[in-house]
C-alpha cells in the first residue's frame, strides 16, 4: 500500500508538469507517457500517395549485327544502238591471223633446214656469236685475209662455251684450227687481232713452248691449244 501510494503520487506530478508546458500537444504527451503507462492501439496506415513522374530516358543500346546481303537488282534497260562497224574489220583479221600462223610454220621449216645445212657447212652459234668454216686449208695470214673479206675475224674463243663450239668444228672436219691470236708482236705475250691480251686460254700441258718459232695458236680436236708455226695449213674458221 505504501509503494502504490508513492507511484500514484508520481504519476499525478508528471501529468501536471506536462500539462503545464506551453505548446505541448496531446499527441506528444501521449507519446512521452506511453512508455510509462499503457495506451490504445496505433491507427491504420494512410492511403497510398500519388504516382511519381516518368523517369529520364536510358542510354542507347549497342549496335546490332550486320544484316544479310540484299537481293540481286533487276536488269537495267537496254543500251542505245552502237555505231555502224567499219567494213570488213573483224572477219579479215581472223583470216590474217590464220595466214600469219601458216607463214610462221613455213619460216620455222625453212630455219630448220638452214640449221641442218649450216651444220653441214661448218657453222655454229654460241649465244650471239657465229662461227663458220671458211676453208679447210689456210695459213694464219690467209685465214686472217679470208675472214676479213667476209667481214669477220679469225675465230678466237673467249670462254669455254665458245671453245667447245670450235672443238666440235675441229672434230667434224678432223683438223686443227688456227685461232685468231699470236705473239708475233711481243714474244711470249699472246694477243687477239685487235691487240688486246687474252682473256681466256686453254693451253695443253707444257704449252706454249715454241718461242720465236711458234707465234700462232692451233686448237686441237680435243679443244686444247698449242703454239704453232704460222705457216702451217689449218682449218680456217671465221667469227661473226
Ligand atoms: C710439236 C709441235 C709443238 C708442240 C709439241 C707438243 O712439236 O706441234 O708446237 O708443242 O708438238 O708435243
Ligand atoms: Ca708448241
Amino acid at each position: 500500500m505504501h509503494l502504490l501510494g508513492i507511484f500514484q503520487f508520481f504519476i499525478l506530478a508528471l501529468s501536471l508538469t506536462v500539462a503545464s508546458e506551453e505548446g505541448t500537444s496531446e499527441c506528444e504527451f501521449r507519446k512521452n507517457t506511453c512508455n510509462i503507462v499503457s495506451c490504445g492501439l496505433p491507427g491504420r496506415d494512410g492511403s497510398q500517395g500519388p504516382k511519381g513522374e516518368k523517369g529520364d530516358q536510358g542510354r542507347p543500346g549497342k549496335v546490332g549485327p550486320t544484316g544479310i546481303k540484299g537481293d540481286l537488282g533487276s536488269m537495267g534497260p537496254k543500251g542505245p544502238k552502237g555505231e555502224k562497224g567499219e567494213v570488213g574489220e573483224l572477219i579479215p583479221l581472223k583470216a590474217q591471223i590464220t595466214a600469219l600462223q601458216g607463214e610462221m610454220k613455213t619460216l620455222q621449216d625453212v630455219m630448220q633446214k638452214y640449221r641442218k645445212v649450216m651444220i653441214l657447212l661448218g657453222a655454229k652459234t654460241v649465244d650471239d656469236k657465229w662461227f663458220a668454216v671458211a676453208t679447210s686449208e689456210g695459213t694464219f695470214e690467209e685465214g686472217k685475209r679470208i675472214c676479213s673479206q667476209r667481214s669477220g675475224v679469225l675465230a678466237a674463243p673467249k670462254n669455254a662455251r665458245e671453245n667447245r663450239a670450235l672443238q666440235e668444228l675441229a672434230e667434224q672436219f678432223n683438223k686443227n684450227i688456227y685461232l685468231g691470236m699470236s705473239d708475233e708482236k711481243n714474244e711470249g705475250t699472246f694477243q687477239y687481232q685487235n691487240g688486246q691480251t687474252l682473256s681466256y686460254t686453254n693451253w695443253a700441258n707444257g704449252e706454249p713452248n715454241g718461242g720465236r718459232n711458234e707465234n700462232c695458236v692451233e686448237l686441237y680436236t680435243n679443244g686444247q691449244w698449242n703454239d704453232k708455226s704460222c705457216t702451217e695449213k689449218r682449218l680456217i674458221v671465221c667469227g661473226f
